[in-house]
């Protein structure tokens, strides 16, 4: 082919032209799908929504964990992380899906979950922070929330010397999802889901989060709560006698300095 000086020069203008409308392109698609403002996502997310409702869900997350009766490899322990409904009822109805993102000595550490049940199971040898990230179906327009969980192996220490050979560890809490303002379709959603905003009456197995539970657990923290404004009231006091001797002090060394 001959090569025309013109011809030539027109070449790399021609890349350059290629690379710049490629350029334009995955921009142009990546705003209509992708970023948070692309009216494609906007138009799903702009579902109405309803205003002043507030809605909740009860969820249960954390981990147990039970000792490995022989060790072949450095691994001494083996561990679910999970999370559920408060009677272990499948949640994934307004889920979109989950991830834990477990520390970096895991293999493939990043976890994700589209269906239920949410939960990894491992063996290993350390105590480590876990993040589960909750993503909500596109429709109701939730952001994704973080949940920050430390895996716990051992029981606690002061309960070290007794603990049973075998016995689980749970290290696990109850929370609740609250969505304010819903989408008209995701309020829908939550309500024909089958966790219901309400706990059970009464803890069965290890779903330990009852409508029980949660009186004794009130009870303790009135008590606490009593107790700490027993003390409060008690040191307040003592203080406020102190201040009136070192009042009455500095008047007597007052006067005593004025007599001198
Ligand atoms: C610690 N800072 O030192 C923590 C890190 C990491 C635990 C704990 C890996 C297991 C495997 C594992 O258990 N990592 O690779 O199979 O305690």
């Amino acid at each position: 082919m001959p090569k025309h000086p013109i011809f030539l020069l027109a070449w790399p203008c021609l890349i350059r032209l290629i690379i710049f409308l490629t350029c334009c392109a995955s921009q142009l698609l990546s705003f209509f799908f992708v970023s948070d403002c692309s009216p494609v996502i906007l138009a799903m997310k702009t579902g109405k929504r309803l205003k002043g409702v507030v809605i909740s869900r009860p969820i249960v997350y954390g981990n147990i964990a039970i000792e490995l009766p022989t060790q072949k490899s450095n691994n001494t322990h083996k561990w679910t992380v999970f999370l559920r409904g408060p009677n272990g009822q499948d949640i994934s109805s307004f889920i979109h899906k989950v991830e834990f993102k477990l520390h970096e000595t895991f293999v493939n550490n990043n976890r994700a979950f589209k269906t239920a049940p949410y939960e990894v199971t491992e063996t290993g040898w350390g105590e480590f922070e876990i993040i589960t990230k909750i993503y909500f179906p596109l429709s109701s327009g939730e952001k994704p929330i973080s949940l920050y969980h430390m895996l716990k192996l051992y029981p606690p220490d002061s309960q070290a010397q007794t603990w049973p050979k075998g016995k689980p560890v749970n290290n696990f809490f109850y929370d609740e999802l609250i969505f304010s303002d819903p989408t008209e379709e995701f309020f829908d959603t939550l309500t024909k889901s089958a966790v219901g905003p309400e706990i059970p009456l009464k803890a069965t197995g290890n779903h330990i989060f009852s409508l029980e539970s949660e009186a004794a657990e009130c009870k303790r923290l009135e008590s606490a709560v009593s107790q700490v404004t027993e003390k409060y009231n008690e040191y307040k006091g003592r203080a406020q006698a102190a201040e009136i001797e070192i009042a009455e002090l500095r008047r007597d060394i007052a006067a005593l300095d004025a007599a001198r």
